[in-house]
């Protein structure tokens, strides 16, 4: 099943659809302000303004005209250097406001990057660096363009720069990353276009094993696989309207952006005759990936693949069979090229159910009788290949109203080369002489909860131990505590295995039937804290990944938490910089900030392409139901097996066994 681009919008939350992508350009190219910036003008990025919240919840409440719809977009003028931020009416056709910003980098895009590599290819100094490796072929040469980051050079300030290092290609369909050139690196400026220094700190073979993992590389391949086929006779349990779902008790909306990629908006629970808000909306509002070799090569790998190259941009269009299976509805996403022209990303987001195995069960032992019941998730992803990575970013909503979201991190290492012989002191042998450095990957996701209502209260949940004696006579005893989170410094906080630390979003003005304030538990899943110095440019420039937890209050300008340009940042941007006013939060509409992190030593398993790898975290209803939602699932219908609990042991009993 298969959507095609909306002409007008259903949803207050709607992203841009192409034929507005073409509009909102034709503005702004017809502008008194754009007349005046240099012909190098470049449109980075397209994106709805979305209005106010309590204008959507007006909206739903009253089903009355869509409120004033709006873009924002950003343009880079090439010529000075400059950013210019545009918001645009989309129903008077004029521009609303021209925002110019010196001595920021808005995210870096397709065009430039490749235009970097191919003049690094041609440069004769590079030549020469590789003509000193004895490689004369040019043309099977792949140049990869990194963010430059920050690092304090004076001679780099103010420039719009990628740093560039190569790769041995020997056809285009080969896996490059099994080919480092060590040793030569490249820094190019971006506007200027042109290559400033290439660097060569020393001649290091380049591992010649092939990294292919393509049919023909991986030769015969396993012969037992049978079919597994997934068939919805009666089609899915979803219905949709425009970009708003509706899976069994839940409601949604499928929102994107250039930057984040998937966005959940107003997901809301059936709960009786009431829609129970849940979020309002969630999204990946930045990721940084730390690699831990000091080296040359190495040490400004800190890509920042949200603010610094977009995850919605880098938005895959998946494939029936392969990303997906079964019964799938997708999403059309639409982002936009250098020139302002609409790209549209077909199948850019994937819907479908899934069996989850148990949902919930009980057999009577004594009797062999009792209840069990399959669950299901509905589940909402996307895929974005960026780099040598990729990640599928993954959310679940399932029966017993828990959300979950989950990263799948898989593709291909980033490599150097070590001298044959050596092993690499900051990274794992994969292949000979083919080092994968020790690195970190981190996500942040801007979760705007609305529990029962806008006004919510975050508390920290820890448990500990009862101290031996009059209270604690045999020694077992614990106790769970609680506190509320009352201003931005409080909230800033770590995962705690010791005292089993989690977080609750509570609504103290909603109680349920035995007196607690309604809530969701945030659920940490696997996580990590980072290991560069605290005064590292990372540490700096991604400020989030100190703490797992954030609060702040709702302020629709806070939106990534490295903050808005992130490229070539100095730092202490975004949550840092908003929370330094360590303002009230308890009882007011807050927004909670969760960092997770992967760390990533990687395995030879990991090579040539990594199998997924999978981290997230989820949001559990905390008496926000009085007792389990999901006692009115049915049992499995006759077709789907034969689900009688105890027939197996009636069986038994009738054989005299
Ligand atoms: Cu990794």
């Amino acid at each position: 099943m298969q959507v095609s681009n909306r002409i007008v919008a259903s949803h207050p939350l709607d992203p841009l659809a192409a034929d507005e992508i073409t509009r909102v350009a034709s503005v702004v190219r017809a502008s008194t302000e754009f007349a005046a910036l240099s012909e190098r003008i470049r449109f980075i990025t397209f994106d709805l303004r979305e209005p106010a919240k309590e204008d959507v919840i007006a909206w739903e409440r009253e089903r009355a005209t869509l409120p004033a719809r709006e873009a924002e977009v950003v343009l880079l003028d090439k010529g000075d250097g400059s950013t210019h931020e545009v918001v645009v009416s989309l129903d008077e056709g004029v521009p609303v406001s021209w925002r110019r910003l010196e001595g920021v980098q808005p995210m870096a895009v397709v065009a430039e990057l490749t235009e970097a590599e191919e003049l690094v290819r041609l440069d004769p100094r590079f030549q020469a660096a590789l003509q000193r490796r004895g490689i004369t072929d040019f043309e099977g040469i792949q140049v990869d363009a990194w963010p430059a980051g920050h690092f304090g050079h004076p001679d780099e300030e103010g420039m719009r720069l990628a740093r560039c290092v190569a790769f041995v290609r020997p056809h285009p369909r080969d896996n490059d990353w099994a080919h480092p050139i060590d040793g030569v690196i490249a820094l190019v400026d971006l506007n200027r276009v042109e290559v400033l220094r290439v660097d060569d700190h020393g001649v290091v073979p380049v591992p010649e094993e092939s990294g292919n993992f393509d049919p023909e590389a991986v030769g015969r391949l396993r012969d037992d696989v049978r079919p597994l086929e997934i068939t919805q006779p009666d089609g899915p349990s979803f219905t949709v309207e425009g970009n708003t779902v509706h899976w069994q008790r839940w409601q949604l909306h499928v929102g994107f952006t250039a930057r984040e990629g998937l966005v959940l908006n107003r997901v809301r629970y059936r709960d009786g005759n009431r829609l129970r808000s849940v979020l309002h909306r969630a999204s990946l509002s930045e990721m940084v990936v730390p690699y831990g070799d000091p080296s040359p090569m190495h040490y400004f790998k800190n890509a920042f693949d949200a603010g610094e190259n977009g995850v919605g941009v880098a938005a895959s269009s998946l494939t029936l069979g392969c990303d997906c299976l079964g019964e799938i509805y997708y999403f059309d996403a639409t982002v936009s090229d250098y020139e302002g022209n609409p790209v549209p990303i077909p199948n850019a987001i994937c819907m479908h159910e899934e069996d989850f195995g148990v949902l919930w069960r009980h057999i009577e032992w004594r009797t062999g009788e009792g209840e069990v019941r399959r669950s299901r998730r509905l589940v909402i992803s996307s895929f974005s290949a960026i780099g040598n990575y990729d990640y599928g970013f993954f959310w679940y909503l399932y029966q017993d109203g828990t959300i979950e979201y989950e990263v799948k991190l898989t593709g291909v290492l980033s490599t150097g080369a070590v001298p044959p012989g050596e092993r690499p002191r900051h990274g794992v042998l994969v292949a000979p002489g083919l080092n994968a450095m020790v690195h970190q990957h981190y996500f942040n996701m801007r979760l705007d909860l609305d529990v029962d209502g806008v006004e919510n209260t975050v508390e920290e949940v820890w448990t500990e131990p009862v101290p031996a004696g009059r209270e604690n006579p045999h020694g077992n005893a614990f106790v769970a505590r609680r506190r509320p989170l009352e201003r931005e410094s409080e909230a800033q906080r770590r995962v705690d295995l010791a005292s089993a630390r989690w977080w609750e979003i509570t609504n103290p003005h909603v109680r349920h039937r035995l007196g607690e304030a309604v809530a969701y538990r945030l659920v940490p899943g696997e996580n990590t804290v980072p290991f560069a110095q605290p005064d590292a440019s990372v540490m700096k420039r991604a400020g989030f990944i100190h703490n797992h937890l954030w609060v702040t209050p709702y302020d629709p300008d806070e939106r990534y938490s490295a903050g808005e340009y992130p490229n070539q940042h100095p730092g202490a941007a975004g949550l840092p910089e908003w929370t330094a006013a360590d303002r009230r939060i308890a009882d007011r509409d807050v927004v909670v900030w969760y960092t997770f992190g992967h760390h990533h030593v990687p395995r030879p398993e990991d090579w040539p392409v990594m199998p997924v790898a999978r981290i997230g975290f989820s949001l559990k209803p905390v008496g926000f139901f009085e007792r389990n939602p999901a006692l009115d699932v049915p049992p499995p219908l006759p077709h789907e097996g034969h689900c009688e609990p105890g027939r197996h042991r009636e069986a038994q009993a009738e054989d005299g066994r």
